[in-house]
């Protein structure tokens, strides 16, 4: 059959900040597949095939329309052979044979089912695994393994947050969190990042901002507000980590390294009458606690996608020589740091046309 013209005009940038991609994802079908492929190589340490899969998913999610055809994706920047070999499959067989081989690989299907509890990353699921667990059932009947804190609440609300977190949902916490937070501090400011502000339907977690209109004014608010959460007996589990900002410091260059801001992981309840369903419902909180000079740093760095943070960064230092995380942006040629009150300061300090949360999904 007659290949339709190419979906990809000229235009689309290898840069996912370049790109305007929604929740609304005309590809999925090769883009689940390449995600898969993607996590699959994550779990045997292959980061070049790991981002490769990642960033080819990326740019078909930023097409207008979905791909029929090899043809159609003829110029489109990021995919390599491999990718474009999956494709094929998909396009000529309805599916994908190498992902259907990793899917039935048995250590495969270990790493991810122990990756999916709270607390438990790549290193311990592969320890386990080695030592010749295969289901959380066997984990937690084995006497030798040591849980550390964060892991025996991933077991313990295992059944709910495995679950997604709906936007309903999302919305009830933020009432939530925003009346104890107001009730400390009336003025006071929590916004929705991640997912959830990216326009998804549903998330993995909830993802929060809390500062104060005035700079040091933040400082022990968060603590403060964890404190009245338990009060009210939703606060189910609470790891809080201070704040280790060292400003002297440049922006790191390591994207995966987490930031610095004071912050906490909440397993929070909520409880009926908030939300759709009868009982009580384990959610996947995180609330992050920057000073109010880095916050738009730090709204830009936690609204995400991951890969839409990624190739912002690499953006700011290949073609700007800048350094960009979730604290700062700082200028190598000029040696100084660009200060920002908003997410549109920071895009036009990169001189980026400026790109919506929702545009982000990349
Ligand atoms: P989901 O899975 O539905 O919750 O999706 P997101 O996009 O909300 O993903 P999430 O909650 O893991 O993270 C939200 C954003 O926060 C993410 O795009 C980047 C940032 N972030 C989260 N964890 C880390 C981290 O460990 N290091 C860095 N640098 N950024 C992180
Ligand atoms: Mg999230």
């Amino acid at each position: 059959t007659e290949c339709s013209p190419p979906t990809a005009d000229a235009n689309v940038s290898q840069y996912a900040c370049l790109r305007r991609t929604t929740t609304e994802n005309h590809n999925k079908i090769f883009t689940d597949v390449l995600e898969e492929l993607a996590e699959n190589s994550e779990f045997n340490e292959s980061k070049g095939p790991c981002l490769a899969f990642r960033r080819a998913a990326s740019v078909l999610k930023s097409l207008p329309s979905a791909v029929h055809c090899l043809g159609a994706i003829q110029g489109l920047p990021c995919l390599g052979e491999h990718t474009k070999a999956v494709m094929e499959e998909i396009l000529i067989f309805g599916r994908s044979f190498k992902v259907e081989e990793v899917q039935s690989d048995e250590r495969y299907q270990a790493l991810k089912l122990f990756t999916s509890v709270f607390g438990v990353g790549p290193k311990t699921a592969e320890k386990w695994y080695r030592r010749g667990l295969r289901s959380l059932k066997e984990i937690l009947a084995e006497p030798n393994i040591q849980l550390n804190r964060m892991q025996r609440a991933g077991f313990l609300y295992y059944r709910d947050i495995s679950k997604a977190v709906s936007k309903t949902e999302a919305k009830a916490l933020r009432s939530i969190i925003e009346e104890t937070a107001h009730w400390i501090a009336p003025d006071s400011i929590l916004a929705l990042t991640g997912g959830f502000r990216r326009g998804k339907e549903y998330g993995h977690d909830v993802d929060f901002l809390l500062t104060m209109p005035e700079m040091g004014k933040e400082e022990g608010l968060l603590l403060r507000v964890i404190d009245r959460l338990r009060d009210q007996g939703i606060l189910l589990y609470c790891e809080h980590q201070g704040s280790t900002v060292d400003m002297s410091k440049l922006p790191s260059r390591r994207f995966e390294a987490m930031d610095h801001f004071e912050k906490c992981f909440l397993i929070l309840r909520l409880e009926e009458g908030q939300m759709e369903r009868d009982e009580g419902l384990a959610v996947r909180v995180d609330l992050v606690a920057p000073p109010v000079d880095r916050y738009a740093f730090a709204l830009l760095g936690w609204t995400g996608s991951r890969q839409f943070e990624r190739d912002l960064r690499r953006f700011a230092r290949k073609e700007r020589g800048m350094c960009l995380d979730n604290h700062a942006l700082y200028d190598k040629t000029k040696k100084l740091f660009l200060p920002a009150t908003s997410e549109e300061d920071i895009f036009a300090h990169l001189g980026l046309e400026y790109v919506e949360p929702w545009q982000r999904n990349a």
